[in-house]
């Protein structure tokens, strides 16, 4: 399987409950390396800009409020099949129904407060890795 990186967001939940450690150890007991990382207080508009894809649906106005509530950190994930790997270790973005062992499963409260993001596809990943770490040159591989 080809090395991916994968844009991955620490949302203000979990860095609220102090468990910014346990969720990098589980990406890095899973064989991902932290290459590029950062701890911010997203604006309005960067919360808008990141779900732009979300923009019409009902549940847009709560993801945004929620993601500008408090601090998030945000890494760039490197290794084999990072996307899909992370979004292994995420779970369902509904906690209630993700798997025990999960990120979601152990720390998540609700489908609104759901403890991680994770790039879905290889196209996103690009998209989202750039529009928070644009100076990583990830086109040139
Ligand atoms: P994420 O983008 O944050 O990694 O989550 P995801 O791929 O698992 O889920 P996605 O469909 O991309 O939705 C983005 C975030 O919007 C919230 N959401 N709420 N109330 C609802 O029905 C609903 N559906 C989605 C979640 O917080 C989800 O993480
Ligand atoms: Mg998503």
């Amino acid at each position: 399987m080809a090395i991916e990186r994968t844009l991955s967001i620490i949302k203000p939940d979990a860095v609220a409950k102090n468990v910014i450690g346990q969720i990098y150890t589980r990406f890095e007991n899973a064989g991902l390396k932290i290459i590029a990382s950062r701890m911010t207080q997203l604006s309005r508009a960067e919360a808008e800009g990141f779900y732009a894809v979300h923009r019409e649906r009902p549940f847009f106005k709560d993801l945004v409020d929620f993601m500008v509530s408090g601090p998030v950190v945000i890494q760039v994930l490197e290794g084999e099949g990072a996307i899909l790997k992370n979004r292994d270790l995420m779970g369902a973005t509904d906690p209630k129904k993700a798997e025990k062992g999960t990120i979601r499963a152990d720390f998540a409260d609700s489908i609104d407060a759901n403890a991680v993001h994770g790039s879905d596809a290889e196209e996103t990943a690009k998209v989202e890795i750039s529009y928070f770490f644009p100076a990583l040159n990830v086109y040139s591989r």
